[in-house]
């Protein structure tokens, strides 16, 4: 049995690799691994304790909260302000950012940004959900309070980006940019433990991924390509909680997509704190991730921070067989009928 690898070890052992480390991250990272073993604690009792069901409250998105929601995002900027690593978050939760002030005499570098539990409204009926995170260094000055910009970055610009799924076990996968890992949790001893080294996306897979509720309100080669994928006998999967749809194909090949339609004309998923973070994962892991435009997501110029965008995101060779689908179709108009 190999020895048993923590994510405390592995982080540290991670930045004394890199020789330009300065320990920030890494205290960053254990932050956030601290703050998902809280959150996992109620997620897995939210069916015991009065924090089921919605709190009437909606989130910056016009979401309806749930409160489990409210808990997570209260518990991962009680831990990030704790870190002294951080100097701003942003969250699904919160409308504007939140400045950190540094608790100590040290100009905290680092801003987070986070979707605390995406996937909530499934939190009632006990499918999984999960913490999205992205790591980004500021750009203002760090003797001045935090300002928009600081958050404003492309995904080519993150430092670090991942999830924690809170399922059947709970799972935190990550990327500092160096390839991508999992850790499970151990309830026995309260630590992520290395699980997952390496983790390389199939080229190919065997699902697709989609709300196929909205295919009439998809725009025609969306329609086709997911004809299509019904004609190659893909299995269609889709949980409705983003982290749940793309960690299984993160791990069994497959595309997801969400596409653009009448009521999200941009797209329903968040730039900045689902796509963005998970367009870094998944491209680590040797995967792909466009809009429904075919440009990179994680080259997308974000104006505004709950800014939204299509994604279709996933195995290589399926999102470029994606792309040649939607150029063929999008090309001639006399070929869509
Ligand atoms: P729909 C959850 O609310 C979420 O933000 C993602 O996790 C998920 O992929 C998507 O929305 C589901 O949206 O419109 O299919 O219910």
């Amino acid at each position: 049995m190999s020895r048993i690898v923590t994510l405390d070890e592995f982080i540290i052992r991670s930045e004394k690799a890199n020789v330009d480390a300065t320990g920030e991250l890494t205290g960053l990272l254990r932050d956030i691994g601290v703050a998902a073993k809280i959150v996992n604690r109620e997620v897995n009792k939210a069916g015991l304790v009065n924090i089921l069901g919605v709190d009437g409250a909606s989130n910056a998105s016009g979401d309806e909260v749930q409160k489990l929601d409210m808990y997570a995002n209260d518990k991962l900027i009680e831990c990030l302000q704790n870190s002294g690593e951080c100097c701003g978050i942003a969250s699904e939760e919160n409308e504007s950012f939140l400045p950190i002030k540094a608790l100590s005499t040290k100009n905290a570098k680092y801003v987070v940004l986070f979707d605390p539990l995406d996937g909530s409204s499934n939190i009632d009926v006990n499918v999984s959900v999960g913490t999205i995170f992205s790591i980004c260094r500021r750009k203002s000055n760090v003797k001045k309070s935090v300002d928009l910009k600081d958050f404003l970055h492309k995904g080519v610009e993150q430092v670090a980006a991942g999830y924690v799924i809170y399922g059947t076990s709970t799972i935190m996968v990550y990327t500092t940019g160096n390839g991508v890992n999992g850790f499970t949790l151990d309830p026995s001893i309260g630590e992520f433990c290395l699980s997952h080294r390496d983790i390389k996306i199939p080229a190919r897979g065997q699902y697709y991924s989609v709300n196929q509720g909205y295919y009439l309100k998809f725009d025609l080669e969306m329609r086709r390509y997911i004809d299509y994928c019904s004609d190659l006998n893909l299995r269609l999967r889709y949980i409705g909680s983003m982290v749940s749809d793309i960690h299984r194909i993160l791990f069994q090949g497959g595309i997801f997509l969400y596409p653009n339609t009448r009521k999200y004309p941009h797209g329903k998923l968040r730039l900045l704190y689902e796509c963005n973070p998970l367009a870094f994962v998944v491209e680590q892991a040797g995967g792909k991730a466009i809009n429904t435009k075919l440009e990179r997501i994680m080259e997308m110029q974000p104006v505004e921070l709950h800014q939204r965008t299509a994604i279709v995101i996933g195995s290589p060779d399926m999102v470029d067989e994606m792309k040649e689908f939607v150029e063929r179709y999008s090309a001639s108009p006399s070929q869509q009928f």
